[in-house]
C-alpha cells in the first residue's frame, strides 16, 4: 500500500502549528539540536519479516486480519511502516520462510519502497517438510556428523539467498541445547557448534559478518549451546574477525544488566547487533520500550558512549533491529511503537554530556552521576523525533495516521481475514 506524497503532507499540515509549539519548548534544551536531528533522521531499525502478522503463542493464535500472505506482502507492509515512519528502512528475512520466489522482482519491489535487506537469518531449529534429518536433538551440536553437515549447508544456502539480495550480514540464531541433566556433554557440544560455525564462516564473503545470537534458555530448558553473551564471545572470538555476539534484549536471565554486557562487547569489539523487544519475565517479545524503558535508555547511553569513543558511526556500524511477536496488538501499530521507543531512548542518550559525566564521575559525585542520566531520561524529546521524521519526509504521527487511514481495514480487504504469514 503506497502513501502518496500530497496526502503524507495534508496530514502533517494539521498538525504542524502543535508540533511546531512542542519543538519550540525542547530544541533550546539542547546542546547541539541540528546534529541530534540528523542522527535521528540517519537511524534506520530493520524490520523483521516474521513480525508482520500475529505470532500467537504455544496455546494458541488469533488471527488479526490482513496478515501478509507471501513475502511480497512483507516487503509492502515494512514499506508501509518507512513511508510513515523513515525509520525501517529495512527488512530482515528468515531463511526458509521468505525464500524469494524471482529475486529480481523482490529486490526491485523492495527498492520502489526504499528497503535494503538487512541480515538474513538461518533456522535450524524446526523441521522443514522435505528435510533428511532432524533437529529434535539438536543443529551444530548434535552427535551425527550428518545432522550437523546438513545444518551447515543450510547456513550456507542462507549466504548464498542473501548475496543474491543485497544483505550483508548473517544471524545464526541457534536452539540447540539439552532439556535434561546428563544429556549432552558440553565440551563436544561446544566443539561441535565450533566446527559448524567455523565451516559456515568460511563461505561468508569478505565483506560481510556473522552475529551469533544467545538466548539463555527455552527451547531447551536445562542447557543452551550458546546460552549467555559469555559463550557467545567465546565462539565469536575463535570464528574470527567477520563474527560478533548479537544481544537480543529478551534473552538474558531476569534482572541482568544488560548495558554492562553492551559496553564490555563493544569496548572488545564484538558486538555486532541488536535484536530490540521487551520483557518482563523471559523471552517475552513485547513492544520495545513498553516495560522498561529505562533500561533501554541505560543501554543507548552506554552505545552512544561506548561508539563515539571508538569513532564509530551510530547509523551503520551495528545491526539494529526488532525482534518481536504479536498476539493481541495489530503488528503494523506494535512496529510503529517499537520504532519509536527506539528512537527515543536513543535521542535522550544523545542528550547526556559525556564531558560532563565524565567530570562527576571522576569526583565521585554518585548524586550528580544519577541526575545527569534521569535528566536526560525525564526529557520529553517526543518533538524532536516527530521533528527528523518530518525532516525525512514522515508523518509527524504515525499510529494516529493508521487509524485515519484505516490501514488495517484496507488490508483485510485486500488480503481477507483469515491469512497468515510464512512462518508463523
Ligand atoms: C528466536 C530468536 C531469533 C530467531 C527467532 C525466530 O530470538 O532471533 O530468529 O526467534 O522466530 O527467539
Ligand atoms: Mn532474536
Ligand atoms: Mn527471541
Amino acid at each position: 500500500m503506497l502513501i502518496e506524497k500530497f496526502k503524507i503532507e495534508e496530514l502533517n499540515n494539521e498538525l504542524l502549528s502543535d508540533h511546531r509549539r512542542k519543538l519550540n519548548a525542547v530544541a533550546p534544551l539542547v546542546r547541539n539540536v541540528e546534529d541530534v536531528l540528523q542522527k535521528l533522521i540517519d537511524f534506520q531499525i530493520a524490520i523483521p519479516s516474521w513480525a508482520l502478522g500475529a505470532g500467537g503463542t504455544r496455546f494458541g493464535r488469533f488471527s488479526i486480519g490482513g496478515e501478509p500472505r507471501n513475502l511480497e506482502d512483507k516487503i509492502e507492509d515494512v514499506g508501509l511502516l518507512h513511508a510513515l515512519n523513515r525509520s525501517s528502512g529495512a527488512i530482515s528475512l528468515h531463511i526458509p520462510w521468505d525464500i524469494p520466489g524471482n529475486i529480481n522482482s523482490i529486490r526491485a519491489l523492495a527498492a520502489q519502497y526504499g528497503l535494503r535487506f538487512d541480515a538474513v537469518n538461518s533456522n535450524t531449529f524446526q523441521d522443514q517438510p522435505d528435510q533428511q534429518h532432524s533437529y529434535k536433538f539438536g543443529s551444530l551440536q548434535h552427535v551425527d556428523k550428518a545432522v550437523r553437515q546438513q545444518a551447515i549447508d543450510h547456513n550456507i544456502e542462507v549466504i548464498r539467498h542473501g548475496i543474491e539480495l543485497g544483505s550483508e550480514s548473517l544471524t545464526v540464531w541457534l536452539s540447540d541445547g539439552s532439556c535434561f541433566p546428563g544429556q549432552l556433554n558440553f565440551r563436544k557440544a561446544f566443539q561441535n557448534t565450533l566446527e559448524g560455525l567455523h565451516e559456515i564462516y568460511k563461505a561468508l564473503p569478505e565483506n560481510w559478518k556473522m552475529f551469533v545470537e544467545y538466548k539463555a534458555y527455552e527451547p531447551n530448558f536445562y542447557s543452551m549451546s550458546v546460552g549467555d553473551w559469555g559463550q557467545s564471545y567465546l565462539y565469536a572470538s575463535k570464528l574470527g574477525p567477520k563474527a560478533y555476539t548479537l544481544v537480543d534484549l529478551g534473552h538474558h536471565l531476569p534482572n541482568a544488566n544488560i548495558e554492562q554486557i553492551v559496553s564490555l562487547l563493544l569496548m572488545e569489539g564484538k558486538l555486532g547487533g541488536f535484536h530490540f523487544n521487551d520483557s518482563k519475565y523471559g523471552d517475552d517479545d513485547l513492544t520495545v520500550g513498553s516495560i522498561n524503558p529505562y533500561q533501554l535508555f541505560l543501554i543507548f547511553n552506554e552505545l552512544v558512549e561506548g561508539m563515539d569513543a571508538k569513532g564509530m558511526t551510530h547509523a551503520t556500524d551495528l545491526g539494529w533491529m526488532i525482534d518481536a511477536s504479536h498476539n493481541v496488538k495489530d503488528p503494523l501499530e506494535d512496529l510503529l511503537q517499537s520504532v519509536e521507543a527506539i528512537k527515543i531512548a536513543y535521542a535522550q542518550a544523545l542528550l547526556i554530556d559525556a564531558n560532563e559525566l565524565a567530570d562527576a564521575r571522576n569526583n565521585n559525585d554518585v548524586v550528580r552521576c544519577q541526575e545527569i542520566l534521569q535528566d536526560a531520561y525525564r526529557t520529553d524529546v517526543r518533538p524532536l523525533v516527530a521533528e527528523a521524521r518530518l525532516r525525512a519526509g514522515g508523518v509527524l504521527r504515525p499510529l494516529q495516521v493508521t487509524r485515519q487511514l484505516k490501514i488495517r481495514e484496507q488490508l483485510i480487504k485486500q488480503r481477507g481475514l483469515k491469512t497468515v504469514a510464512t512462518g508463523l
